[in-house]
């Protein structure tokens, strides 16, 4: 079939089940852009590249599937260098596609014109050009190919284009896919339980890669019939049903004390799908709770993953996490295995656990540990939100000292429901990621939860959002302050504010005339009905929070941030 290389990439992108796209109209992209609609490929526009980039992203999280992103040449490209790196380190496979310099002027520095590739490279599993319309089938369905192989992750594909109009042979029928498969032996599967059940105060260590290979039920399964806890690495808390009674919480900035001290006591850490990254295992509250004496099973997809923790590592397995416990488990179901029952260890866990609960009930009473009298704590506001938030509801959240305290309050029934822009760790990521995850869920309930600061970056999406409708409940934290980092200066650079305290116009007023409806906590009193309301209503909502400008939650970075010792600028 005689086919241009426009028609050849967008009928390639359907083939394999590709059916939402985001971006901003350009005219290198021209081609694809008109044949979207026709080939059934619905179009999201989006004000910056970099938020049509993490709706992307989010859309796969939660939807499961590949999703395209659409730039111009030049800028349209560097726009979305955070995108992609965030998507990247969240394992989200999505395709981005921009066109190229022309290719009689590749090379020169023509118009919009940069060495996308490169640009693209380290922050991609996979950044190619198309150098000649004959490699174009091979190169677009390598591309999405890669992307979705675990460890999945986003690739770029450079168009030139002029390349786009070349008529070229296009055999359609022929769609390739591989098969990712790594079921373990049986005598793995049996070493793995006689090490499990050998374990007087074992731990499950969840990371994403639970998330990815859809493995939460099954992590269910197997801890409550091996009786073994579980703990998510840092912003993973939806790995699993947070009501499940093996349940602890997260460790990491702003973690749970019971997990953190649970696993401190451990003596197996089984770590599922986690890099084991230094970053989840900071110390926080003031106590360390890193494990260096028990013994350390990894299960990976990706061997380098388990090889940068080599310390410690008795068994190491590069295996989909879904496939392994699947493994485990028929095992135990068909052979009958004798479970260790362990139950003062999980007493132990549980009792922990309480306290931690009752100890988060007392935490930021207004006048004890925070806040002025006049304005809610951080704490009391997600109090309230655990009360009124659908435990089916997806929560997206920014960086920042009051997205932080998420990690430690919001409890979540399913998976996937939680998305952060973590590892990486970038403002201005709430707010697009909800309209992409309400894209791919209508039906959940999605709120983004970001200080003031992230949210003046991020106003421009919320257009967006009113363009396509997509309803989506916003919180902002509003301390008038950069305030995750106002707190480094505030201890550690005896409260020498460079650059931290914003002063922001009437975000209420901005978001009412977007289309919004926006609302304003001013005081403590009016906190719990505003909430109540903001998550019944059936409109887009901007909630509104004044918290006091003076309390943070402690610092993530106290490993790298110090009071500096100086030669030349000595303050007295
Ligand atoms: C793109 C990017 N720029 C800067 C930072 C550094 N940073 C982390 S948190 C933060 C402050 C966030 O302020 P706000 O959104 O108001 O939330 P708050 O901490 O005040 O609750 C900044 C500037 C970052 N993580 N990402
Ligand atoms: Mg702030």
């Amino acid at each position: 079939m005689k086919v241009n290389v426009g028609e050849l990439i967008v009928d390639s992108l359907r083939k394999y089940s590709v059916d939402h796209s985001f971006g901003i109209v350009a005219s290198s992209i021209a081609e694809i852009l008109d044949l979207l609609p026709l080939a059934g490929i619905k179009y999201y526009g989006a004000r910056h590249e970099q938020w049509a980039g993490h709706m992307a992203d989010s859309y796969t999280r939660i939807s499961g599937k590949t999703s395209l992103v659409l730039a111009q040449s030049g800028a349209g490209v560097t726009n979305l260098v955070t995108a992609a790196a965030t998507a990247l380190r969240a394992f989200s496979p999505i395709i981005i596609i921009s066109g190229g310099a022309q290719s009689e002027e590749k090379g020169k520095g023509t118009y919009q014109e940069l060495d996308h590739v490169r640009i693209m490279s380290p922050v991609t599993k996979f950044s190619s050009s198309i150098p000649n319309p004959s490699r174009a089938q091979e190169i677009i369905r390598k591309a999405i190919v890669i992307a979705r192989t675990p460890p999945k992750g986003p690739v770029y594909i450079e168009v030139p284009r002029d390349l786009f109009y070349e008529i070229v042979d296009y055999d359609a029928e022929r769609v390739e896919d591989v098969q990712a498969t790594f079921s373990p032996k049986e005598e793995i599967t049996t070493k793995f339980i006689e090490l499990v059940n050998n374990s007087i105060k074992p731990i499950v260590l969840a990371g994403g890669g639970v998330i990815w290979s859809g493995a939460s039920k099954l992590l269910e399964e197997f801890s409550s019939t091996f009786k073994v806890p579980v703990v998510s690495t840092y912003s993973h808390n939806d790995v699993m049903d947070n009501s499940n009674y093996l349940w602890l919480g997260s460790i990491g900035r702003a973690g749970s004390k019971a997990a953190m001290k649970v696993y401190s006591m451990s003596d197996l850490i089984i770590a599922l799908g986690t890099r084991m990254d230094s970053f989840t295992f900071l110390p926080y509250y003031g106590f360390k709770y890193d494990n260096s004496n028990a013994k350390v099973i990894q299960v990976d997809i990706d061997p380098q993953i388990i090889m940068n923790k080599s310390k410690g590592l008795e068994m190491g397995v590069v295996s989909d996490i879904k496939e392994f416990l699947g493994g485990v488990m028929k095992y135990v179901k068909e052979k009958g295995v004798k479970i260790n029952e362990r139950e003062q260890w999980i007493r132990d866990c549980i009792k922990l656990r309480e306290e931690w609960r009752r100890e988060l009930e007392s935490q930021g009473i207004t006048g004890k540990i925070g806040g002025n009298g006049l304005y809610p704590t951080i704490e009391e506001v997600y109090r309230e939100l655990r009360k009124h938030l659908s435990k089916e509801a997806i929560v997206t959240l920014d960086v920042g000292a009051s997205p932080s305290l998420a990690y430690t309050y919001l409890e979540f029934t399913s998976s996937p429901s939680l998305l952060t822009p973590n590892p990486v760790g970038g403002l201005g990521f709430s707010i697009p990621a909800a309209i992409g995850a309400k894209i791919a869920s209508p039906k959940r309930d999605v709120l983004a939860i970001l200080g003031d600061g992230a949210f003046t970056m991020e106003l421009p999406s919320l257009i967006t959002s009113i363009e396509y409708n997509t309803n989506i409940k916003v919180l902002v934290m509003d301390n008038s302050a950069w305030g995750s980092e106002k707190n480094y200066q505030k201890i550690y650079y005896d409260s020498r504010y460079v650059g931290s305290d914003i002063k922001n116009p009437d975000l209420a007023k901005i978001a009412e005339d977007i289309g919004f409806k926006a609302s304003v906590v001013e005081s403590k009193g009016q906190m719990s009905s505003y909430i109540e309301e903001m998550l019944k209503s059936r409109e887009s909502h901007v909630l509104i929070v004044k918290v006091d400008p003076n309390w943070f939650p402690p610092p993530a970075r106290i490993d790298v941030v110090k009071k500096p010792k100086r030669g030349l600028f000595n303050l007295t």
